[in-house]
């Protein structure tokens, strides 16, 4: 099978891929003055390593059969897989104007009938991972290496569904299932520790048979061994990577504001928040 680019649109640090994800995400954010920003701010960085140095796909034919799948089991994140999603050349930038809007492509919660690039619709929260596991076994039955990647909240670790499917994955022993958790601590109640705390996460994984690791989410160079570690492995098991985040990183007004699962945003801000971007742009 072909080897598809990972890096389709030349030589750009991950560093900037990240910070170009952030920049997108706000300006669709922008259209509509609303959407989950600091979700978006929180996992570019995740994003930025899953796309431009993890996953093989070919951004002109992104229903290609050999590419690894990515599965936004957060439904409500969509706002940051469109800005990868833009950034990889799947879909072209001028379509963020239409973020929300009637007939876009592009809906405030990830469904795969509307977006090319988006393998399922989510938001049901918990559905992610019994997806993903069904895929991981239809790919190993036809022979295909493609890896399944999901991309899930620590609000998930809630939803029993979940630890379902974590079973039967390490059951069936599916090593090219790559379960990423995005661990920013909130929740729509608060935060994830104290509504219903999930710790001690990784060893609740490898209890299941998972092969886990934990990182800073929001450390290029640690997502990046973690990533390259968990595809390289040879222990039949999956794989998760817990990834701590911070809700809005990169754009520090809105860090020190109290983290929330909706990040209120009066309209005058939009502009400040691509301008402390801007201040903070990277080679
Ligand atoms: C099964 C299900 N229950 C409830 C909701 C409503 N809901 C939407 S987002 C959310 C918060 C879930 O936690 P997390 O994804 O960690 O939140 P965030 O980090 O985005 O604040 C909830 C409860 C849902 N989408 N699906
Ligand atoms: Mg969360």
């Amino acid at each position: 099978m072909a080897r598809s680019g990972n890096h389709p649109r030349g030589n750009v640090s991950l560093e900037r891929r990240a910070w170009r994800i952030r920049r997108y995400a706000v300006r669709m954010a922008a259209v509509q003055g609303q959407g989950y920003i600091g979700q978006a701010l929180g996992v570019a960085d995740i994003l930025a390593v899953a796309w431009f140095h993890a996953l093989r796909y070919r951004p002109d034919d992104p229903a290609w059969e050999g590419r690894d799948r990515f599965l936004l089991s957060v439904g409500h994140y969509a706002i940051a897989l469109y800005a990868a999603l833009i950034e990889a050349g799947i879909l072209p930038e001028e379509e963020l104007e239409t973020y929300g809007c009637d007939d876009s492509r592009l809906p405030m919660s990830g469904m795969a009938s509307h977006t090319p690039g988006m393998e399922i619709s989510g938001g049901s929260l918990g559905q992610g991972l019994p997806i993903a596991v069904g895929m991981a076994l239809a790919l190993r039955h036809k022979r295909n290496p493609a890896f399944v990647h999901n991309l899930m909240s620590d609000g998930e670790l809630e939803e029993g569904a979940t630890w379902e499917a974590a079973m039967a994955a390490a059951h069936h022993r599916l090593e090219r299932l790559i379960c990423i958790v995005d661990f920013n601590d909130q929740q729509a109640d608060g935060r994830s520790r104290e509504v219903l705390s999930a710790e001690p996460v990784e060893e609740k994984w490898r209890a299941f048979g998972w092969h886990a690791q934990r990182v800073d989410g929001n450390d290029i160079a640690a997502l990046v061994a973690a990533f390259d570690r968990a595809r390289a492995l040879s222990e039949p098991r999956p794989r998760v990577i817990v990834c701590d985040t911070r809700m809005c990183r990169g754009v520090p007004f809105l860090e020190r504001r109290e983290i929330a699962h909706f990040v209120r945003v009066a309209p005058e801000e939009w502009e400040r928040a691509l301008a402390a971007l801007d201040r903070a742009e990277p080679a």
